[in-house]
């Protein structure tokens, strides 16, 4: 499985991504936490029992992490920052991991910087 997403896996080409769709409500998501900046909702296909992503709304070249400048810090500590929200509005501030793929070799898929937070089941490491 592991391989065939790495197959999958694209590099990013600064196109637009569906994340877009999501920010601006043309498909429906799970919401668990919308501020002025950043959006968080269910994973489509999740990884574990909460398994929540937490973007930018403004992509601003962040297309994934290996293009991030200094100018990007302060969106930056907001992501982080509101992946302990959804830690919390989803109870599991007791454990949980925080996930960013970035690039192909990493099995990113979609081109726009994303937080994976999951949660609600022992964590296993090293990931694969
Ligand atoms: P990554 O592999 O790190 O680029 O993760 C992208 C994630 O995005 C992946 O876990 C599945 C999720 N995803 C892709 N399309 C959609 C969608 O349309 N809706 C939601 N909720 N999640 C999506």
């Amino acid at each position: 499985q592991a391989a065939a997403k790495a197959a999958a896996a694209t590099a990013d080409s600064g196109a637009p991504t569906i994340f877009d769709k999501i920010i601006n409500k043309e498909i429906p998501s799970s919401i668990v936490y919308e501020d002025e900046k950043v959006l968080a909702f269910r994973d489509i296909n999740p990884q574990a029992p909460v398994h929540v992503l937490v973007i930018p709304k403004l992509r601003n070249g962040l297309t994934e992490l290996a293009k991030a400048e200094g100018r990007h810090g302060e969106i930056l500590g907001q992501l982080l920052y509101a992946a302990k929200i959804v830690a919390e509005k989803e109870g599991i501030l007791d454990g949980f991991r925080v996930v960013i793929n970035s690039g192909p070799t990493a099995c990113q898929s979609v081109y726009h910087l994303h937080l994976h937070v999951l949660g609600g089941r022992q964590m296993n490491w090293p990931p694969g």
